[in-house]
Order: C-alpha cells, then structure tokens, then sequence
C-alpha cells in the first residue's frame, strides 16, 4: 500500500540532485571556520534575508534556543505566544539552557499581536523579571500555517524597539510566508533582529536550519552552538544540501495549492470542519465534529495509508509538500471522506 504521509514536511527525503550535490562537496572542518560550502551557505543565507551573518545550526530547535542564549541572560523574560513552537515543543529547553522565564501570551501571534503585545510589557521593578525578548513565528505552525504580514510584524517590531527589546522570529517556514504573499523574504525579516530558517521542513534538507542577525550577534551564537555540541565538522556534505534546498522556495506555491485543494475538500465532508481562513500556506488543521477523539482517527486513517498528525483531542494536522502530488492529495481525499463515512 501506498503511504502519503502527510504528517509534517519534515518527511521529506533528498532528491537525485541535492544526493549528488552532498556526494561532490567541498569540504573542512567547520569548526575551525574551514569549510567553504558551510561558508557558502551561511553567506548565501544571510544575504537572503537581509542580515550581517548566519549560522548553520542542525536543528531549528538549536536555531532557537541558540538564539535565546545569544539575547538573554538567566532570568530574563521573554515574551511569545502561547502556541509558539518555542514555547510548545522545543521540550522545554528555554528554561533549561537559557534560563529564562517565558510569558506566553494569547493572541501574540494575530493581527491583534501588537495590542497583546502592548498588555503583556510590565514596567521596571524590583519585583519583575527584567524584559528582554519577544518571539514571532512565522508562518504559525499551531495558528494552520498562517502568515503575519509585514506591517504587524513592523508595529511589534517598533514596540519592542521603544522599549529596548530584541526580536527574534523563528522563521521555520518564513518563505512559505513569503511565497504566499508574493513578496521579498526581507519584508519579514526587516522586522526582527534575528531570525531562524529551516532548510528541513518544505525545502526538502535532510538536515539544517540556519540562524542570522548582526555580525556580533552571530559570533556570540556560534559560541553557545559550540557548547550545546552542535559545532559541526566536515558539515559541507550538509550544507551542500542546503543550498540546492533553497531553488526550492518557488516550488512552495504548489504545496500551498495542494493544501488549499485539500483543506476545501475536507471543509465539505460531514464530521469535519475547516476554518478555510487559515489555510494560508501549507499546513490543514481539521476539527472533528462528530465525537471521533483525534488520536484515534490519525490511527485509522493509518491503516488506510494517509498519514496525519493529532495535535489536540479533536483536531489533526495535515501538512503538504514536496513528496506529495496533486494526484496524492487527490486520492488523500478520497480515502479521508471513506473514513468519516465509515466506508472504509
Ligand atoms: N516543527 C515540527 C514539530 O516539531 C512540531 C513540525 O512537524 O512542524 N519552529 C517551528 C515553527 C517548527 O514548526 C519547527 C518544527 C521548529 C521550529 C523546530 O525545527 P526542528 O524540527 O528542525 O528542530
């Protein structure tokens, strides 16, 4: 049986090209700052979106935490959503390695996000943690993939400013924000002083996300990388992925059809509802109306060969990407609405 796994775009595996790119690359050792493809992509990367440098990182989870350690120090706080991927499954590492205290919010990562924002700041006291950061996330895994545009991210960005505060947007899928909105990734990335990208998620890397900001942000950072073991050797065979990962960003138009294709489809099928206004990028988040609990019906549908992920009691997540067809998507569909219907 055919499986179409649509639990999340981390599933891809590298094409023939980026195998070949991995196979032929140049290499040093990385932490000697001796391997010219890791160099290469890290100079690409900064350029792409706009920063002084870049840090190639194993992990969006090391990018961020990496990050927090570079803005932070013990016993700061840092503001974020209350759904931000930083906050909800980074294994709660922030108060591990950082060790700072987080204030999550509702509401940060909407177009409300500047007044939430505006609420949440406390004013100096002995009593308080000191403020030191507020998180973005962009596009929003747990909102279904949603974009914030530019200009919310610019009024955040020069309220944190007025009160002395960093920005960091984890940017996992920041170019399907870009992608979905026809614009320049520096549209965003303007609006934060340090941002983390993913080469592993809709980019198609087997490995690898990259973190950028100023040049003496990104030296404190590749600091704290050496300390968590993510200082890498011979890491061109990595990076060498990574840059064929990035001629991938166009082709992230096609996984947003296809989740539009897929989300309008399920938004029909009794037992199921959709808010179609999230469906943004490329990720579905369906409710179960009917009773059936979410881990049982990701369970069901495994045995019928569509692979999602239950992210909460009733509701699952289905991600598109560059592993799946159309023609996947399609036949998803069918198999889906058997199941609601009991038919399969
Ligand atoms: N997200 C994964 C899971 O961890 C949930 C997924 O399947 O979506 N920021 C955002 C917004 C992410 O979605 C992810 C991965 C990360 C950071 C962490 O990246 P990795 O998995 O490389 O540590």
């Amino acid at each position: 049986m055919k499986v179409i796994d649509l639990r999340s775009d981390t599933v891809t595996v590298p094409d023939r090209e980026m195998r070949a790119a991995m196979a032929g690359a140049a290499v040093g050792d990385d932490v000697y700052g001796e391997d010219p493809t890791v160099r290469q992509l890290e100079e690409k990367a900064a350029d792409l979106v706009g920063k002084e440098a870049a840090l190639f990182v194993p992990s969006g989870t090391m990018g961020n935490q990496v990050a927090l350690l570079a803005h932070t120090e013990r016993g700061d706080e840092v503001i974020l959503d209350e759904e931000a991927h930083i906050y909800y499954y980074e294994a709660g590492s922030p108060a591990m390695l950082a060790g700072v205290q987080l204030k999550p919010v509702a509401g940060l990562l909407s177009e409300r996000g500047p007044e939430v924002l505006r609420r949440a700041f406390r004013p100096p006291d002995i009593h308080f943690p000191p403020t030191r950061l507020v998180c973005l996330e962009n596009t929003f895994n747990r909102g279904g993939g949603t974009v914030m545009p530019p200009e919310v991210m610019r009024e955040i960005f020069a309220l944190a400013r007025e009160r002395g505060l960093a920005v960091h947007l984890d940017g996992a899928r920041i170019f399907n924000a870009a992608v979905a909105l026809g614009c320049d990734v520096r549209e965003f990335t303007r609006y934060c002083d340090s941002v983390m990208f993913c080469l592993s998620k809709g980019l198609g890397a087997p490995v690898g996300s990259l973190l950028a900001g100023s040049r003496e942000f990104i030296a404190r950072a590749r600091r704290y990388r050496k300390a968590l073991g993510g200082g890498m050797r011979q890491a061109g065979v990595l990076a060498a992925a990574g840059l064929v990962a990035l001629k991938n960003i166009p082709r992230l138009a096609e996984d947003h059809a296809n989740a539009r294709l897929l989300a309008e489809a399920l938004a029909g099928m009794p037992g199921m509802s959709v808010d179609l206004r999230t469906v943004q990028t490329n990720i579905v988040v369906a409710r179960l109306t009917g009773g059936w609990p979410a881990p049982a019906f990701a369970e069901r549908l495994a045995q019928e060969g569509v692979r999602c992920h239950a992210i909460g009691p009733n509701a699952v997540r289905f991600v598109t990407h560059r592993d799946v067809s159309r023609a996947d998507i399609e036949a998803a569909i069918a198999i889906i609405g058997k199941v609601l219907a009991g038919a399969a």
